[in-house]
């Protein structure tokens, strides 16, 4: 009884049912007397349920974003800050932790820091300023990220305003690498493109700068070490000119794609601009809006979707045309259900016509059609190659994107000592791995040699499956994960190689992306395979992506207890080998054949 529920559990149950539902039940089961009094108290609760978020309030009382920051820094009594300033904190791309192994014995605060690295391209200089920081102040870790930036973990509360301090001193930021703002724009970082990946990574800049905050909260708080004055008018009645006063309803992002790669997969960003190479000059970019990945397991109103395709903008049009895709979001976002709110949501509400119409209002002229594009492949190349200007560029594998010294391997070690002495210009990947760029052929020797000596190979690293693979960090720094993932996916894979081994399909690439929870951080509803946290040891299994990343998987198996996972992927692996057509993919089998039957026999 989904509207008896509904009144019993108040607000969760009412926003479970579906609208319909919930009137098709009431006029069948209900008296009419009774109709007009649960109908009231039914209305009572959607209209409170429409307040918006506490999130809303305190951007609207503070929107410096600054809160009590600094006091709470400058104290040292205090371990952690308070709810609403772990709110702010994100805006300054910092998130309160505690380490979750430690939990039973005592909760112990700790920070993860994000950097603000627009196409993923850090200098060397900087580089080295990153290392030191995750010695000294973090858990001697540097972690690449799925939107090609960095992040610190394990940081205390003593260490965060030195390690904020050192990144800003190193010409690098984290402002905005959280928060209800616009974040980590991507775009393309293999040097084999570059020309015309050069302006592209140019223009995910400009788009990068256009949007971000104003709020001088950041540099008061984290260069000049001083609280903001929330008294002086200036900060008093600020109110951020592209923003507004409550910012954004939800997070924001962008990413620039180059066909026929789809390395930064641009169907699952807010925000994506596929670059149109015309006659060999960048013409343009196709306008994608409206995708993202995010869902809440249970709620049904909560899912992933790709982005649509709006039109084609020219080069001088991206600053107006972000901004005001942006705005869209700002002013049309749910601001009543934070896991409502992101502008995946509207567009799947009000449309790709709608969406067109309203930014062309906006920016004040019409935009042309899309153009003729193909995305055919994503991933990383591996190994020593040749960049576009005849420079070499060596790509490195980093399982899960973590930098690390562990036993033999020493890959933080070499790579420090390869960056300080041949000063590559890094780049950090979408599937969170790193390419040294720009290095000349003289060096190639002493570079592999030097990596080689920490047990870090250039040819042949990592597995076929390995190397194609993402999981996000999950236990023990996020808050939110419900089962392992960066920790777990390592030994998961090798079974499935073993298994694929055994049943004669040893060679074969599959895409595997696991996350600790269905928010989708490392893009698993894009993946070939795809595990999802649900529980502890407990997944969900999802089947069908692309090579191209442009399709959406879907759910197979749910509620999976390792080591059933492995029996539940045997059958559909054997079949998969017997029943393929020549050169077929898992992920496009799954899609033509296994799937199909299962949606045939519901
Ligand atoms: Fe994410 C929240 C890690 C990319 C969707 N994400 C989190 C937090 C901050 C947990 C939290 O809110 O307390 C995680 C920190 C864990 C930790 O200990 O480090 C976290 N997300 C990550 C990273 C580090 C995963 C990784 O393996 O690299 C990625 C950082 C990217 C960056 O540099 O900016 C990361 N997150 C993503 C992506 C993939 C992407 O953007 O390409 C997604 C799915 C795409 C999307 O946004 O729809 C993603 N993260 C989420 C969500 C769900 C948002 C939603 O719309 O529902 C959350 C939860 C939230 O925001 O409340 C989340
Ligand atoms: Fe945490 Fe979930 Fe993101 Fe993994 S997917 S990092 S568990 S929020």
């Amino acid at each position: 009884m989904i509207l008896k529920d509904a009144i019993l559990k108040g607000k969760e149950s009412i926003n479970e049912a579906p609208r319909d539902a919930r009137l098709l039940e009431l006029t069948r089961t209900t008296p009419k007397v009774m109709i007009r009094i649960l109908s009231m108290s039914l209305m009572n609760k959607i209209e409170s349920a429409k307040k918006v978020t506490h999130n809303e309030e305190i951007k609207a009382a503070i929107p410096t974003l600054a809160g009590s920051i600094a006091a709470t820094l400058a104290d040292a009594t205090l371990d952690k800050f308070s709810d609403d300033d772990t709110q702010f904190l994100k805006f300054h791309g910092i998130y309160q932790q505690d380490d979750r192994d430690k939990r039973k014995v005592a909760k112990e605060y700790i920070f993860m820091i994000r950097g603000r690295i627009p196409g993923g391209v850090v200098p060397p200089e900087a580089y080295a300023v990153f290392d030191d920081l995750s010695n000294r102040d973090g858990n001697q870790t540097l972690r690449i990220t799925s939107r090609q930036s960095f992040q610190f973990h394990g940081i205390a509360k003593g260490g965060l305003g030195p390690l904020m301090k050192g990144i800003n001193d190193a010409l690098m930021d984290t402002l905005a690498a959280c928060g209800d703002v616009n974040r980590n724009v991507m775009s393309p970082p293999a040097p084999a493109m570059d020309g015309i990946a050069l302006e592209v990574r140019d223009d995910a800049r400009s788009v990068s700068a256009a949007l971000l905050p104003k709020t001088r909260a950041y540099h008061s708080i984290w260069v000049e070490g001083v609280q903001l004055n929330l008294e002086d008018p200036e900060h008093k009645d600020f109110v951020d000119p592209l923003y507004g006063k409550t910012y954004l309803p939800r997070k924001f992002k962008t990413a620039f794609a180059i066909p026929p790669s789809n390395d930064v997969d641009l169907f699952t960003n807010d925000l994506g601009y596929i670059a149109i190479v015309e006659a060999g000059r960048l013409t343009g970019y196709n306008l994608t809006v409206g995708g993202g990945l995010g869902r809440s397991h249970g709620n049904q109103e909560t899912f992933p979707r790709l982005a649509d395709l709006v039109g084609f903008v020219t080069r001088d049009q991206l600053t107006a045309v972000s901004q005001a895709v942006l705005t869209v979001h700002r002013d049309y976002g749910d601001r009543t259900d934070r896991k409502h709110a992101r502008l995946k949501y509207v567009l799947e509400e009000k449309g790709v016509d709608w969406f067109r119409g309203e930014l062309e209002s906006r920016v004040g002229f019409k935009l042309q059609s899309a153009k003729a594009f193909a995305f055919t492949s994503q991933g990383d190349h591996y190994g020593w190659a040749k960049q576009a200007d005849q420079r070499l560029f060596l790509g490195l594998f980093v399982e899960s994107g973590r930098i690390k010294d562990h036993e033999s391997y020493r890959l933080k070690t070499a790579l420090r000592i390869v960056i300080d002495r041949f000063k590559p210009e890094i780049r950090l990947t979408p599937s969170q791995n790193l390419i040294l760029a720009n290095l000349d052929s003289g060096n190639q020797a002493e570079i592999t040699a030097i990596l080689a000596a920490h047990g870090v190979p250039v040819e042949n690293q990592g597995t076929l499956l390995a190397r194609a693979a993402i999981a996000c960090p999950a236990l023990p720094t996020c808050g939110l994960a419900l089962a392992e993932s960066e920790r777990y996916l390592p030994g998961l894979l090798t079974r499935i190689e073993d298994l694929l081994g055994g049943i004669g399909l040893a060679g074969e690439e599959i895409i595997v992306r696991m996350t600790g929870c269905p928010n989708g951080c490392a893009r698993p509803y894009m993946a070939e395979i795809g595990f999802v946290g649900k529980a502890p040891g407990r997944y969900q299994i999802y089947l069908g992506g692309n090579e191209s990343s442009t399709r959406l998987n879907r759910l197979f198996r749910d509620n999976v207890k390792d080591p059933e996972i492995i029996a539940e992927l045997r059958p559909v692996l054997e079949r998969f080998s017997k029943e393929r057509n020549p050169g077929e993919r898992f992920g496009d089998w799954c899609d033509r054949v296994l799937l199909k039957e299962a949606a045939a026999s519901h």
